[in-house]
């Protein structure tokens, strides 16, 4: 421990970071080995970078990937609408090829799934929280469902990685354990977990101690995907698997349709690296990013980077000029991911003001640090889209929000994506899916759909028949739910 602790403390007075060592003498031996292996983690030039970014303060874009990109004069990307006959290629021939790269194991799928249930008053994954308004599936639940509706229809298991954080881990481990088949084989589910990357600062740029043996650390954002699929062998899992494109999801959307066939298709036969889901913004509020077009550069600007005069510039006949909002559904070729994975700086970072608890904030009677009143840190976040404007080829597709978007973001009772909100998304989807087959849902009646039986409306017939009234509440697919 001796040679370890001179050669770390000399390291630490290198980075100017010599005062987290201030309470070593309190620690016990075995406090002092989990802290050295906490310091011995730090990436050193990363944190330097992460430094230097603070003092500059601003979420920073290379420019060197973004060579002729303006937000002022951005504009919305050509879209495509998802079954628009007008498409180029047309809708039967994107479903056509979409079902054929699942049907020959061409598609992989990551969940992405770090985040916890903070703002819905959860401490647990938000992938545990019940959302099925009759069912109370949980999100993995209704998401990974999705999945087996289409081995049911495709008769291939889509290999899916989830991405966890060290927040998320071990009840998403277990939950896995519980309900998937695991291992390295075609049926497989590949948990993998995000970094954590130390909180700063936001004054001195250091580094803050939330407990005398322990750095405050915070996730490295969505975009921690990248370089973490790449350390754990993921994407060589899904080469092995025979996968050429990878879909991501938020476990946060049950309305996500990742492997939607028209959406996959259009992927493909564009040839591109990148390809996304957007739904169109009406009010400039919305809390979605954009995807915008400038100088021959695809991006998306996340909603709190995008200056509210420009989120609310409308077009002649109304619309805004900057709609088509980011749900956070994309779709990438695995060897862009591979090319990208190779480069140390293929995604920026961004900074965030957050209020982080450390000692010197003070410590409440019980020893733990106490959170400061206002935003004293810099968190240093990572975001997947950022990889868009590095993409040979973009293709953008737009989706009814009704069929695909319902965001579980806040708490029961607020005035936008709670799970109310959610549930009557649910419920509206459901009946519309009903109706096109023939299936009517008395007025006041709670419906959902099995997501592991029905991927559309070709799947009710297998369970009601056309001029069915449901008149009673019920989960159909699982007629053992029925009450
Ligand atoms: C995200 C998008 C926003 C829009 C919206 C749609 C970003 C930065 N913004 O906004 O543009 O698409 O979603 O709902 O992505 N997560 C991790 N690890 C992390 C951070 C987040 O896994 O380190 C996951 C989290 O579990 C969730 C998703 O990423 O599924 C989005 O995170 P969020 O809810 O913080 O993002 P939000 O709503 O601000």
């Amino acid at each position: 421990m001796g040679a370890t602790l001179n050669s770390l403390r000399t390291r630490l007075e290198q980075a100017g970071q010599l005062h987290v060592l201030r309470l070593w003498h309190t620690l016990d031996a075995g406090a002092q080995q989990a802290f050295t292996q906490q310091l011995e983690g730090i990436d050193w030039a990363e944190l330097e970078n992460m430094r230097r970014l603070v003092f500059q303060r601003n979420a920073v874009v290379p420019a060197v990937l973004n060579p002729g990109f303006d937000l002022g004069t951005a504009i919305t990307p050509p879209c495509l609408g998802l079954g628009n006959s007008s498409n180029q290629p047309s809708p039967t021939a994107a479903i056509a090829s979409g079902s054929r790269a699942l049907v020959d194991g061409r598609i992989g799928a990551i969940l992405v799934a770090g985040g916890q249930g903070s703002r819905l008053g959860s401490a647990e994954p938000k992938g545990l929280y019940p959302i099925g308004p009759v069912s109370k599936q949980n999100l993995f639940e209704v998401l990974l469902g999705k999945l087996a509706a289409v081995r049911r229809r495709f008769g291939v298991q889509v290999p899916l990685a989830i991405m966890t954080s060290s927040a998320t881990d071990t009840l998403t481990r277990q939950f896995v354990k519980d309900h998937c088949s695991s291992g390295n084989d075609r049926s497989g589910v590949l948990v993998f977990q995000q970094r954590d990357l130390p909180a700063l600062d936001a004054v001195t740029g250091q580094l803050l101690l939330d407990a005398a043996d322990h750095i405050a650390m915070a996730p490295d954002g969505h975009g921690g995907m990248l370089g973490a699929l790449a350390r754990c062998g993921g994407l060589d899992w899904f080469s092995g698997h025979g996968v050429e494109q990878i879909v991501s999801f938020q476990v946060d959307n049950p309305l996500a349709m990742p492997l939607n066939c028209e959406f996959l298709g259009y992927h493909i036969l564009a040839h591109a690296d990148f390809s996304t889901q957007v739904v169109r913004k009406q009010d400039p509020a919305e809390r979605v990013g954009v995807v915008v077009h400038s100088g021959g550069v695809y991006r998306v600007v996340e909603y709190s980077d995008l200056p509210a005069s420009l989120a609310a510039e409308r077009m002649a006949e109304g619309g805004l000029k900057l709609y088509a909002g980011s749900i956070a559904v994309h779709a990438f070729s695995i060897s862009f991911l591979q090319r990208m994975a190779a480069r140390s700086d293929s995604l920026p970072l961004h900074l965030a003001l957050k209020a982080v608890a450390h000692l010197n904030g003070g410590v409440d009677d019980r020893g733990r640090p106490q959170v400061p009143s206002g935003p004293n840190a810099i968190k240093c976040e990572r975001f997947i889209f950022d990889l868009m404007p590095q993409a040979t080829r973009v293709c953008v597709v737009e989706i009814d929000a009704a069929d695909g978007f319902a965001p579980l973001k806040n708490p029961s009772g607020a005035a936008s994506d709670s799970p109310q909100h959610v549930h009557a998304a649910m419920q509206a989807f459901a009946c519309r899916v009903l109706a096109k087959a023939g299936v009517a849902v008395r007025d006041g009646i709670a419906v959902e759909l099995d997501s592991a039986a029905i991927l559309d409306a070709e799947d009710i017939g297998q369970f009601l028949p056309p001029g069915t009234l449901i008149d009673a509440p019920m989960v159909v697919g699982r007629l053992d739910f029925i009450q």
